[in-house]
């Protein structure tokens, strides 16, 4: 309470006390926004006329203190009831006004609606936190793919335009790779649709097992198609990785009598590609289309196999 008038205060404070509050009392303007930043306080009481700063004064500064999202109910006291001076309590920043002398039934009302828009005010607050957390999630699933949980096509084609720019700024290689399970068809046919997928899943986990620098990505980009990301990387480098995960897929040694080749288990091939893209060279896709080019090649050359 921002009051100078000690008898208005000292009625005003026992009124509050029968419901409840316990107010803290400020005599002039400048003490009573000291008290708020201070005490911040549930609910402010503040008359208008005042030695100082009067109460219009000290409800625009205290709004101007308030951080965005802050709110602190202010309920005018005055004896003025001009509706000239009611008009502007609430233009500078109040909320409400009580005419003195205060009649202690509407104050305990007053006092209940701006508890009550605070309550709203609270709850809008935990509902926009909320929001924001489902947001975050929904981009995060956005991204990834509902089957397997890795990366999807999506943010394959993010990364890929991103690390391409940063390939052509800084003149160094981007490699990729693009692989395919083999004789993928027969598997479902023989095995089911929900092998299949269970298929998918362990293929998946295990590609993305084999990487081991964190900038590397794999992404699931179609059906039973992977593509693996490996920035600053060159055509031995992109090659060593790609033969780890043919023989990581080979190792998972998932049954599949019918596989072309006779290995007897799940195989991939893949296609790799390495590029220094020159500079002022937009067109990423080339490097998709090299790949899918070289891992045509490796089917073509009898699967379970590496091209480039
Ligand atoms: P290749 O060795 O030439 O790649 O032969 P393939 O049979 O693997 O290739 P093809 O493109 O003919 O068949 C791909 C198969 O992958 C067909 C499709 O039903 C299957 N497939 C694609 N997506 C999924 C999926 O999400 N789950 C399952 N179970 N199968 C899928
Ligand atoms: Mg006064
Ligand atoms: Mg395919
Ligand atoms: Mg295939
Ligand atoms: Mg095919």
């Amino acid at each position: 309470m921002i009051e100078d008038t000690l008898t208005s205060a000292t009625l005003v404070s026992h009124q509050l006390r029968k419901i409840g509050i316990e107010p803290v009392l400020a005599r002039d303007g400048e003490k009573g926004i000291e008290l708020f930043k201070k005490e911040h306080p549930d609910l402010i009481l503040l008359d208008i006329i005042m030695p100082g700063l009067d109460g219009f004064e000290v409800a625009r500064r205290i709004r101007q203190l308030e951080q965005a999202g802050e709110w602190t109910p202010i309920i005018f006291l005055t004896a003025r009831t001009s509706d000239e001076d009611l008009e502007k309590a609430i233009a500078v920043g109040g909320d409400d006004y009580l005419i003195k002398p205060v009649s202690e039934i509407v104050l305990a009302a007053k006092v209940r609606a701006m508890q009550r828009i605070a309550q709203m005010r609270h709850a809008l607050l935990i509902l926009t936190r909320k929001l924001d957390d489902a947001n975050q999630e929904l981009t995060r699933l956005s991204s990834l793919d509902g089957l397997t949980g890795i990366p999807n096509r999506r943010q394959f084609d993010e990364t890929l335009l991103r690390e391409w720019r940063r390939a052509c700024r800084q003149g160094k290689p981007l490699s990729m790779l693009l692989c395919d399970v083999d004789s993928f068809k027969q598997f479902n046919d023989a095995y089911g649709h929900q092998v299949g997928d269970e298929c998918l899943k362990a293929v998946a986990r295990c590609l993305q097992a084999t990487l081991r620098r964190p900038a590397d990505l794999v992404a699931r980009y179609g059906g039973e198609e992977f593509a693996v990301i490996l920035p600053d990387t060159d055509l031995g480098g992109a090659l060593l990785v790609a033969e780890a995960m043919r023989a990581a897929i080979e190792g998972l040694r998932i049954t599949h009598r019918h596989a072309g080749p006779a290995t007897g288990v799940v195989t991939i091939s893949a296609g790799v590609a390495t590029m220094v893209p020159a500079r002022g060279h937009t067109d990423s896709a080339v490097l998709i289309r090299q790949a899918d080019e070289a891992l045509y090649r490796a089917k073509d050359g009898g699967r379970n196999r590496i091209a480039s």
